[in-house]
């Protein structure tokens, strides 16, 4: 399996992330990449190359304009205002507050586009953002021209960014840009497997009007689990787009049989749906020892479900999500791709 992969995630290095009421290094680091990328090398797994720039052509396929616009200019404007920390927001248009559009304000803007508080912008964000985009249309092309299969080790992830919002570590969402590339490419239905710890909420916002992306996550149940707002299982799509969202909130301390039998139920729709091409969000969170997350899925457990993934027979592109066991990272995430390609 060829991965595709841009030395610019390096630029995404935030020094905060405001968790548990302390300013602490972020969680999503990295070294994350790094521990990817030697073990796809240990593995012999295939091939790393670096993206085709393609500009914002494809994440305007998805975001507002307005969204990329403050992304590309969110730090200069902090910066301009005197901040000398990372951009963080501190207030939202919340409840009972009637504003519909981002104030002047880079204060005000900040808590119109966040979902969240724990993401700090930092000086080279945006460069890496974009870069991981090109990373995800990049390895969607490979399967689009033939490839069984293709790594896009996109960072920073993606799932948590809908059309105007970012947070929970995601900027642009890169697998929603690639589902997209696809359609546009000719593929008529494309199913979009989340396997992150966490609901993709982004996803699912951009795609829950439509028949043609069938979005389908497993996560730990929102009522106990950032992203707390959506990932219901009664959320199962809107208009047009009712059936084609499909999430399984599963409890805190899930192991891999529970889990396994959700994503049994998962790939079964994915067939019933007769999806052309198969995008995974991969992230690796679920694993017992992830500092943030509360699965208990153990190492082998992951080469296990990635055979599963492989028994639809999709042409299948797998797009970096969460993982923050960091020693652990490169040998979960391999063991997925390995177990899909059956070495
Ligand atoms: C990003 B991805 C946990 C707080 C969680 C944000 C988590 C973002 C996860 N105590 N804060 O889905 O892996
Ligand atoms: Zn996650």
């Amino acid at each position: 399996m060829r991965t595709i992969h841009s030395e610019k995630h390096r630029l995404r290095a935030p020094q905060t992330e405001l968790s548990g009421g302390r300013l602490v290094r972020p969680f999503e680091c990295p070294e994350r990449v790094e521990h990817i990328l030697s073990r796809i090398a240990q593995t012999g797994l295939g091939p790393v190359e670096p993206p085709v720039a393609h500009g914002l052509g494809p994440a305007r396929a998805i975001h507002a304009p307005d969204y990329l616009d403050f992304l590309a200019t969110v730090w200069e404007r902090w910066r301009a205002a005197g901040h000398e920390g990372e951009a963080i927001p501190t207030v939202w248009p919340s409840r009972r507050m009637g504003r519909r559009g981002a104030p002047q304000a880079i204060d005000g803007a900040l808590g119109w586009y966040a979902l969240a508080g724990e993401t700090a912008i930092s000086s080279g964000t945006w460069e890496a953002a974009q870069a991981a985009a090109d990373v995800a249309v990049t390895a969607a092309d490979l399967v689009l021209g033939g490839a069984r299969s293709a790594f896009a080790l996109c960072r920073p992830p993606g799932h948590h960014a809908a059309q105007d919002m970012y947070g929970g570590y995601c900027f642009l969402n890169n697998a929603a840009i690639a589902a997209q590339r696809m359609r546009e490419a000719g593929a008529e239905r494309v199913a979009l497997l989340d396997v992150d710890f966490h609901h993709g909420n982004g996803t699912q916002a951009i795609f829950e009007d439509r028949a043609d992306v069938l979005f389908l996550s497993l996560h730990g149940d929102p009522a106990q689990e950032f992203p707390h707002f959506l990932g219901g299982a009664d959320e199962t799509g809107v208009g047009a787009g009712e059936g084609f969202t499909v999430n399984y909130p599963l409890p805190p301390g899930t192991g891999y049989a529970a889990w396994a039998e959700a994503l049994e139920d998962a790939l079964g729709r994915v067939a019933a749906f007769g999806a052309d091409a198969l995008i995974v969000s991969l992230g690796v969170d679920t694993f017992r020892g992830d500092p943030i997350s509360s699965f208990r899925l153990e190492s082998d457990d992951f080469a296990d479900y990635g055979r599963r993934i492989a028994r639809p027979g999709l042409p299948t592109l797998f797009v970096m999500e969460g993982g923050y066991a960091v020693a652990e990272i490169g040998v979960n995430v391999v063991n997925v791709l390995t177990g899909f390609e059956g070495s």
